[in-house]
């Protein structure tokens, strides 16, 4: 199977930056290309009310001219569970739930994979994730057969990072 390789080692400033594939990216490049990843980053467990599980994040752009879904991911041994998850509201309340089928991401469009929406959930975690501690090595399967592998810096959440996210609830 193909892989494609995306060098998203050096980490970029452009946290939630929309449709830019920081690096890699041929823009204008359209069809070929498939699916591009930016930005990954792992939420660290420091403080966290369940350090046995956490969520990896990272913008997908799809400038492709069908819709590509997110299947699944692989993390190694960091997580004895992957499971790509989406938000629902249920009785008022946003809650995460395993999506079925995975995340669809819209042709000519992009979905970011942050907190407070969709995100690939890593569950039963192997050890503690500390913040700056280390990168986590994933690769995230696209039903289209592409492989894409990326190194995701663990870090704190902010709230700067939310932001980028609209929930339907909000004012
Ligand atoms: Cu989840």
């Amino acid at each position: 199977m193909k892989k494609w390789m995306v060098p998203v080692v050096g980490a970029t400033m452009l946290v939630g930056a929309c449709g830019v594939p920081a690096e890699g990216g041929e823009p204008g490049a359209g069809d070929s290309s498939g699916v591009l990843l930016a930005d990954p980053w792992v939420r660290s467990t420091d403080g966290s009310q369940r350090p046995d599980m956490t969520a990896l994040f990272v913008n997908i752009t799809n400038p492709t001219s069908s819709d590509v879904t997110l299947l699944t991911a692989d993390c190694g041994d960091v997580a004895s569970v992957v499971e790509v998850h989406e938000m629902v509201m249920m009785d008022g309340e946003m809650v995460m739930r395993e999506a079925e089928g995975g995340v669809v991401v819209p042709k000519e469009s992009h979905e970011h994979l942050a907190p407070g929406g969709p995100h690939i959930m890593l569950r039963e975690l192997t050890r503690e994730l500390p913040a700056g501690g280390e990168e986590i090595s994933c690769t995230l399967i696209f039903d289209n057969g592409q492989e894409l592998d990326v190194i995701a810096p663990v870090k704190e959440f902010t709230e700067e990072q939310d932001t980028y996210h609209t929930h339907e609830d909000d004012e």
